[in-house]
């Protein structure tokens, strides 16, 4: 009992930065030395010079001198968390002898990086820019790598390409502009010369680049990989992410905000929804081709610039991916995970995409200077679960003590260990191949207009308005003019009507012809609209109350909005409390000024005449409310709550006269109508309502 209440005292006293008992876990140096003061340098006398006896000054100064790696040259900026994978009964047997694939019974460890690419480890989440995907999952037969992105295809085809890729996206190199942005004179000047970027930038200039959440983003391995089963018989597989929430994006508007009030949003998304149990899910889906079909296609499946329509090859699901943990330490987990593309299992195995083997060489070569070393798989998130037991030693941080006095193979010293495997080892397919040393691009890789086309055929109406919106700020940012006439001569054999609505906004000459006639394919599966909108978990709701506000609109509609997943907010001019018109005191969760619009989905205004007169006479609230309009975000407003939205310029809205009434997405209600809340989730759900005459509203 003594020693308890000892520790409780101890604790007490280390929280107000006082002394512990002499047993109690007091700071120490690395070398376990108790310290008694880390405020104060030892110096001679109070005012003389600092001494070199000050063993405990340098080391902690030494130390912090020394905490910064080389961030990482491309996805530097990211975001990570744990979790599980389980694959479904029904498996992948037949195909693959990958024990995670087709053993429904296990439960498969998972950590995930999100990233985005170009960006600097301390840019902004919401730029727009390719997201990293990448996922290890701990195996039992060994760590497997799946290193994807959230679109399914890449600017190029060879890998020797990608420092001049990198170095034209990055930024310019005489004086570090632009950070994170890819509208500037290198990116599009590559771009231009290098017409195999075209159906990447399409993707780059579609909505796809800017996710409202990493939970509402797919992901794709991009590359043809092979499966492999137990008789050695090759499938070619693209691997599929597909979110359980749908597939959404930000508005463009909306990021560029984003980037300033809170530059960390997809980070802290991921986050906030792990720590309260809004754990984010994907499936794994997977694309299979018999090999003998590996001609059937009008492209090649070597070509990492193409993705196989899922029309033509559906993508079946085979497993479930739940990230439930978030990491400790930020930089021992999510900074030091070192996903490498040649990390496979028995069972997976490449094809020779050139881009795919290029990056076979480029990870593991990264790691080695970024971590430090060759010992980097024994750091905590880099080790795999199954054994590790070989003849590698020495080395940068070796933190393994061997023992065995021969560190070779074969040896005879130490009884032949370890020995070679017998079942389970991984065996290369056997692929044939033969041919002469060439650089030379194949002929099959060159039609780079004709999935550019499929993708912009297969856009909905508001899609295509954002990527021509995009191309025209992004070009529009080009000093150049030759480049912007370029990428415009380049549109042209995608689509005529894209290349004239671009050409037009940038001060280009608009072609007369189309460069090549539109196939007038279309793929439903690449559109957006497309995806599931029947949920609104982890949706993030703000509730504006002023004195005098409703306190039963907030309880009942809220209640409602928290039992679908919702994450409800209530913002006032000021933090602390507010006076509801019963007399009741209602929490502020965030004071207005501290938040925007921008960081929420919705917004709902309760009735109370006080509270919405209040509002009424606040530019951060009518504001607050005129954006979201802006920005197409579901917006419920009750009784004198309407009014706000008529102060907003929210018009050309039906608004209720009495019960509840929703048109383009605004719900409102007069009088008691308990339908209310299950159309704002509806409302909500749909993600946003793009029909409205956003233009006009001057947010
Ligand atoms: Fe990467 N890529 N990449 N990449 N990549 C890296 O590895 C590279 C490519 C991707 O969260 C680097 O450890 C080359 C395609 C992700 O830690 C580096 C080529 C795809 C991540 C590298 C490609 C990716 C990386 C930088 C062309 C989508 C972040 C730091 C041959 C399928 C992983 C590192 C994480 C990271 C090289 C092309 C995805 C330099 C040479 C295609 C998600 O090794």
């Amino acid at each position: 009992m003594a020693d308890s209440a000892d520790r409780d005292d101890d604790k007490q006293r280390q929280l107000a930065g006082d002394r512990v008992s002499p047993e109690g876990p007091a700071l120490t140096t690395d070398q376990g030395i108790r310290v008694d003061d880390t405020d104060n340098s030892l110096t001679v006398g109070e005012r003389g010079p600092t001494l070199m006896d000050d063993f405990h000054f340098r080391e902690k100064v030494t130390h912090f001198d020394h905490e910064r790696i080389p961030e990482r040259v491309v996805h530097a900026r990211g975001a990570g968390a744990y979790g599980q994978f389980h694959v479904y009964d029904g498996s992948l047997a037949e195909f693959t002898a990958a024990e995670f694939l087709t053993d429904p019974s296990l439960t498969t460890p998972v950590f995930v990086r999100f990233s985005t690419v170009a960006g600097s480890r301390g840019s902004a989440d919401t730029v727009r820019d390719v997201r990293g995907f990448a996922t290890k999952f701990y195996t039992r037969q060994g760590n497997y790598d799946l290193v994807g992105n959230n679109m399914p295809v890449f600017f190029i085809q060879d890998g020797i390409k990608f420092p001049d890729f990198v170095h034209a996206v990055k930024p310019e190199p005489h004086n570090e502009i632009p950070q994170a942005q890819s509208a500037h004179d290198t990116l599009w000047d590559f771009v231009q010369l290098q017409p195999e970027t075209i159906h990447m930038m399409m993707w780059l200039m579609s909505d796809r680049a800017l996710p409202r959440s990493y939970a509402m983003m797919q992901g794709f391995g991009v590359h043809t990989f092979r499966l492999v089963n137990a008789q050695g018989r090759g499938t070619f597989v693209k691997f599929h992410w597909k979110p359980k929430l749908g597939t959404h994006s930000l508005d463009w508007d909306e990021t560029q905000k984003i980037a300033g009030k809170d530059p960390d949003f997809n980070r802290r998304d991921l986050w906030d929804n792990i720590e309260s149990g809004h754990f984010p899910e994907w499936e794994l889906c997977v694309q299979l081709v018999p090999e003998e079909d590996e001609h059937r296609f009008g492209f090649d499946l070597l070509d990492a610039t193409k993705l196989i329509p899922e029309e033509e090859v559906p993508a079946r699901p085979v497993g479930k991916m739940v990230l439930n943990r978030n990491p400790d330490n930020f930089f021992a987990e999510t900074e030091q995970v070192a996903f490498h593309l040649a990390n496979v299992v028995p069972g997976i195995d490449f094809t020779n995409d050139p881009l795919l083997q290029g990056r076979l060489f480029s990870y593991l070569d990264t790691q080695l200077i970024r971590l430090g070393g060759p010992n980097f798989p024994q750091i905590p998130v880099n080790r795999p679960v199954a054994d590790v037991r070989n003849h590698h030693r020495d080395g940068y941080h070796q933190m393994g003590i061997h023992q065995a006095r021969s560190a070779y193979h074969k040896n005879s010293l130490s009884g032949g260990c370890p020995a070679i495997a017998g079942d389970g080892a991984y065996t290369h397919y056997q692929e044939r191949v033969d041919g002469q040393k060439i650089r030379k691009r194949s002929e099959s890789f060159n039609d780079h207009y004709s999935q550019a086309t499929l993708f912009w055929n297969s856009m909905a109406g508001f899609e295509k308005e954002h990527i021509v919106a995009a191309f025209r700020f992004e070009l529009g940012k080009c000093e150049t003019m030759s480049i912007r006439e370029g990428v415009v001569r380049h549109l042209n054999h995608v689509d005529h009507e894209l290349a004239v609505q671009v050409a037009e906004g940038i001060g280009v000459a608009a072609p007369a012809a189309a460069g090549s006639p539109n196939h007038g394919r279309s793929s439903p599966a690449l559109s957006q609209a497309n995806a599931p909108t029947d949920t609104i978990e982890g949706r993030k709701v703000a509730i504006l109350v002023a004195d005098g506000v409703d306190s039963g609109d907030i309880a009942s509609v809220g209640e409602a909005l928290v039992d679908a997943g919702a994450v409800c907010e209530v913002l006032a001019a000021k933090g602390g409390e507010v006076q509801a018109a019963n007399g009741a005191q209602v929490d502020v969760t965030k004071a207005m000024p501290t938040m925007a619009s921008v960081l929420y989905d919705a917004v709902l205004i309760p009735g109370g005449p006080e509270s919405v007169r209040a509002l009424k006479a606040d530019g951060l609230a009518v504001h607050f409310v005129a954006e979201a309009f802006k920005h197409g975000k579901a917006i419920g407003a009750i009784d004198a709550g309407i009014e706000l939205l008529e102060r907003a310029g929210v018009t050309g809205v039906r608004v209720a006269s009495e019960g509840a009434l929703t048109d383009q997405g605004v719900v409102t209600r007069r009088g008691g109508d308990p339908g209310f809340a299950n159309q704002l989730i509806t409302a909500i759900a749909a993600h946003r309502h793009w029909e409205r005459d956003r233009d006009s509203v001057p947010a």
